[in-house]
């Protein structure tokens, strides 16, 4: 047995035994990512051009309420289609530019990566930002001023492992506002568990559902599952659009039915049948390349900025130097632990820079439209795994989330985009 599979060999052992939090684990080198799971935030906007689509589908003062209907329609299938090509990047791409799924780096507090895209629909920033450590949740605000689109949401797992693979809740939301459709729309995260464990190639695969509501009311059901039963292909999905949350009950009151590959191939046909490649194309994951995020470079960036303070352990993981990954990290570990000791001390606790956790269950909760699109989509509202409906078994806890605060950002003295 080499060096490198007794290694995975333990390393796959000690997932077995433990049921938590993945990030702490400590992976043979080969299996880490030189990239923090902090610019993992960038995979929601590499189609610009995708997020902001919706923007353009409008119908004139006083058209005909058919007409109206139809266009809301049309929003609701280019945000469909917007989440969809975030999907290849979300959970295929260090397959494809590494080999293998792999441990990114475990992101400190106050850990930030921002970035922006230049393109025909103007510029699109992304501020993305560590604002916990226990448990690892990553906040991020996307927003492109030019069409009015802002795009914000959280994160975090909970893994268990069973029998050969690891299973991932996703915890948190994103929320999609346009603003000059007073729309929003409420996205929540797939469930997903981890392949290949055995042969020391773990891939992603989706499963379960996931949902997008809208605050006019229509819905998207997003079925998941790793081989298609009909196709056997991999990452397929099933995605229905419905009036309204009440019909989504019946998948006969469907107005469109998308379905294919979120990594290849889909198309959409109108109606509840299963679409199939006779009909019209969807979306072609392999056509459009993911446009790629500008990042100041590192000797320009802040000590807080990801690839700044992580360079010196990502050069040890390029190497595959496994005591100087662990000499670096733990530099980092030790002053963050230095960090919370004196914040501690004179009880003032780490600030996050842009985000702050809004309690929807206080009496001072603001007024803002998540409330509502939970209400319709009848989930949740409480820290369960996104796509939990109301009064599921994980329906309990508090309502907080992590809330993007725009004056923070205004009013920020030291992180530039570029
Ligand atoms: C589970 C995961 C970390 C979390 C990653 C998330 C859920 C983060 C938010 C993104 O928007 C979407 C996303 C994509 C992939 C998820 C990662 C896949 C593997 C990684 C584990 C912590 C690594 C486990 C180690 C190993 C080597 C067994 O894969």
């Amino acid at each position: 047995m080499s060096a490198q599979s007794s290694s995975w060999t333990s390393f796959v052992k000690s997932i077995a035994s433990y049921n938590g939090d993945l990030s702490s684990l400590t992976a043979p080198p080969f299996i880490l990512s030189p990239v923090s799971q902090v610019e993992y935030s960038q995979y929601w906007a590499e189609h610009p051009q995708l997020l902001v689509a919706p923007t353009k589908l409008t119908t004139d003062d006083g058209a005909p309420r058919a007409e109206v209907d139809a266009m809301a329609l049309k929003r609701m299938i280019a945000v469909t289609k917007w989440f969809i090509s975030t999907l290849r990047s979300q959970y295929c791409s260090r397959n494809e530019s590494m080999g293998s799924e792999k441990k990114p780096l475990n992101p400190f507090l106050g850990e930030v990566f921002v970035g922006h895209w230049q393109d025909d629909v103007g510029e699109t920033t992304l501020l993305s930002e560590q604002v916990s450590h226990h448990p690892p949740m990553t906040a991020y605000a996307i927003n492109n001023d030019a069409t009015d689109t802002h795009l914000q949401g959280y994160n975090q797992i909970k893994a268990t492992f069973s029998a050969t693979s690891i299973n991932v809740k996703q915890f948190g939301h994103a929320l999609l506002r346009y603003g000059s459709l007073n729309e929003d729309y409420l996205i929540t995260l797939p469930p997903l568990h981890i392949e290949g464990l055995l042969v020391a190639s773990p891939f992603v695969e989706l499963e379960g559902k996931s949902y997008i509501q809208c605050s006019n009311g229509m819905i998207a059901v997003i079925e998941y599952s790793g081989r298609g039963y009909v196709t056997g292909k991999k990452n397929t999905f099933k995605a229905r659009i419905y009036p309204d949350v009440l019909s989504s009950n019946k998948k006969e009151k469907a107005l469109v039915t998308i379905g294919g590959q979120w990594s290849g191939k889909s198309y959409i046909a109108k109606g509840h049948s299963s679409p199939s490649s006779k009909d019209e194309l969807f979306y072609d994951a392999n056509e459009i390349s993911p446009e790629k995020l500008a990042v100041k470079p590192i000797e320009k960036q802040h000590p807080l900025e990801s690839r700044k303070a992580w360079q010196k352990v990502a050069e040890a993981v390029k190497k595959g130097d496994f005591d100087l990954i662990h000499e670096e990290k733990s530099k980092i570990e030790n002053e963050q632990r230095e960090l919370r000791k004196e914040e501690a001390a004179s009880g003032k606790p780490w600030q996050q820079r842009w985000f702050s956790l809004v309690d929807y269950d206080a009496a001072d909760a603001p007024e803002d439209r998540f409330l509502t699109l939970c209400n319709f989509a009848n989930l949740s509202a409480k820290n369960c795994p996104s796509g939990s409906l109301k009064g599921s078994k994980h329906d309990s806890g508090e309502a907080k989330h992590w809330r993007f605060v725009p004056s923070k950002w205004k009013e920020e003295k030291e992180i530039t985009l570029v």
